[in-house]
């Protein structure tokens, strides 16, 4: 057996002034459906979240609530671990960067840096943002009147001794990165702006002074405290710079983050790390293969969900909406609603509930209940075989495109619904709409665009509705003893390629597809939990692997239909 490949795929580590909110929950949801699709594509994952303790806003928030800094940072760092439990995150560690072996690593790095020279002494005057605990740039901090461009607040003339990392020197070496790997940030327009921004690079404060203690001291240094964003990028590095997981690192990793933390992620980080690669023992230090940059959840009126502006869906309402609808039904649409493209995306109740009833409730649920039903009634519940004098599917080869394309190309990242709707009905060859639509699930998730992935997939679960009215095995019943082989050959199909459909829909909506499997005698859950967790994605989306004679179980709706007016 060949070695599985490496995937690394990290989320920001949450600042842990509060609780957590549903854009904490976003970012780390969209990071455990890729984790999760890697997985099942047999890679060996390394999915990677956590907080940021050492930021001067936790400890403004503790003192505001009369506690320790330390008591306010576990108890939010607590409610996080908590929180991502409960949602089943698949994350394989959980940063602290208060942990002793983070806080080690830190101090490591930065002494290397310093040693190199790369990491100077000197003082610095500026624009700084207390609430992003950043300096902004002069013409940036004009062009927002000189608040803050997240919580509009003022922003404060500041003069610090520091030291500065030289990321003006790195600017070259940057822009070249970006154009020998133009997919390093994602989408394009975010990328595009970061390359013009770095063009400006100055040199950057690597540390603060005045902040009572409450972080990692500079070494040799200890009046100065190590900067709360270098202390919290390095995370990526410390938690898997350890002999066995060194390879993830090196596998290239994949870092989400939403936009307004961008300028860090992909110019600051990368820079740093080139630094660190030419220091002694840090040969082995690459660059992340990509930086993924989403956009916000807003709320109806427009404004950023911030935990500053209290407009969140917080972890009680969080937990409402999965009471209501189920967990799988939060992760689908976050997954596919949510802002992966450059706009913002509208958290909207009534968004979230046509979602449901239309994607999982009257698509997936729906077909899985009307098949199994249709087995139980007319094969007593046992999976009928094919037939071949009446399988249409029989002479298509599996490279066939049968699902309404004639490319590979569809446009990426959908904002709203258009273009997702039923395509004309296809063919009757239920097996290349599976096989179409299963390679176009893949370009659309590797690509992170996980509106089409999961409209992809859906259109197998369609092509199977359109198949049933195309085939009508309810009227062909009526004439048992001259259309039994027909109506074994279409519900058998039907059953496939559903089978099909839920493989893919797997990191999605995971506790439904284990449930189906369940049903239809699939033991891929058991299968990927003794393989490590890896599954076989190819060999699982074949056509024809369900076998005759298996017994179908009719169960409950997969999803209930949700009645609007409730
Ligand atoms: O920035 N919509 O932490 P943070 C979508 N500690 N995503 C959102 C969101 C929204 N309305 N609000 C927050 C920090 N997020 C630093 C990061 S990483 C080395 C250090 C998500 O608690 C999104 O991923 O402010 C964003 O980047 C992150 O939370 C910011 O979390």
């Amino acid at each position: 057996m060949p070695e599985p490949n490496k995937f690394y795929v990290t989320t920001p580590i949450y600042y842990v002034n509060d609780k957590p909110h549903l854009g904490h929950v976003y970012t780390t949801m969209v990071a455990d459906v890729v984790a999760r699709y890697h997985r099942l594509r047999g890679d060996d994952v390394f999915f990677l979240t956590g907080v940021d303790e050492h930021s001067t806003k936790v400890v403004d928030k503790a003192a505001e609530k009369g506690l320790t800094t330390e008591a306010w940072a576990e108890q939010n760092a607590t409610a996080f671990r908590q929180t991502f439990e409960k949602l089943e995150m698949t994350n394989d560690d959980f940063v602290r960067t208060s942990s002793d072996h983070h806080k080690r690593k830190v101090t490591e790095y930065v002494a290397a840096l310093l040693k190199s020279g790369d990491v100077y002494e000197g003082e610095y005057e500026g624009w700084y943002d207390a609430g992003q605990e950043e300096y902004v740039p002069e013409n940036k901090a004009k062009d927002n009147d000189y608040k803050s461009e997240v919580n509009r607040k003022p922003l404060v003339r500041k003069k610090e001794k520091n030291y500065f990392f030289k990321l003006s020197s790195y600017v070259p070496a940057l822009l070249d990165h970006f154009e020998k790997h133009p997919t390093f940030v994602q989408p394009d327009a975010r990328r595009n702006e970061i390359v013009n921004r770095i063009k400006e690079a100055q040199d950057v404060p690597i540390s603060r002074t005045g902040v009572g203690g409450w972080g990692i001291p500079v070494p040799g240094d200890p009046e100065q405290t190590i900067y709360v964003w270098i202390d919290a990028l390095f995370n990526y590095l410390s938690y898997v710079d350890t002999p066995d997981r060194r390879g993830y690192w090196q596998s290239g990793a994949t870092h989400f983050i939403a936009k307004d933390i961008l300028w860090f992620h992909a110019s600051v980080w990368p820079a740093m790390l080139m630094a660190l690669r030419k220091c002694d023992g840090y040969d082995w230090v690459n660059l992340p293969a990509q930086v993924y940059s989403h956009s916000y959840w807003v709320s109806e009126s427009g404004a950023k969900m911030s935990k500053s502006l209290g407009n969140f869906l917080d972890p009680a309402a969080i937990d409402n909406y999965v009471a209501e609808f189920g967990l799988d039904a939060l992760r689908y649409f976050l997954a596919t609603r949510g802002p992966l493209s450059v706009s913002d995306s509208t958290f909207s109740p009534d968004l979230f509930i046509k979602t449901y009833n239309e994607d999982l409730a009257n698509t997936f649920g729906n077909s899985c209940s009307r098949v199994a039903n249709m087995i139980g009634k007319y094969f007593d519940g046992v999976m009928p075989p094919v037939h071949a004098e009446f399988d249409d599917n029989q002479n298509s080869g599996a490279e066939t495109n049968d699902d309404g394309d004639t490319t590979d190309s569809f446009p990426i990242h959908l904002d709203g619904n258009e273009g997702l709707g039923i395509r004309p009905s296809h063919s009757g060859n239920l097996l290349a709409v599976a096989i179409g639509s299963s390679r176009h699930y893949r370009t659309a998730i590797n690509e992170t665009n996980l509106t089409v992935a999961a409209e992809r997939a859906l259109r197998i679960v369609r092509g199977v509705d359109t198949y049933i009215e195309l085939k009508k095995p309810f009227s062909l019943a009526k004439d048992w003893e001259q259309n039994e082989r027909q109506v074994a050959t279409v519900l058998a199909n039907c059953a496939e390629a559903l089978r099909i459909a839920s493989v893919l829909l797997w990191p999605f909506i995971p506790d439904a597809c284990e449930k189906f499997w369940k049903r239809i005698g699939c033991d891929y859950a058991a299968q990927m939990a003794a393989n490590g967790g890896r599954g076989r994605l190819d060999e699982w989306t074949q056509w024809g692997q369900l076998k005759p004679g298996t017994p179908i179980e009719k169960g409950d709706a997969l999803f209930p239909r949700y009645d609007p007016n409730k």
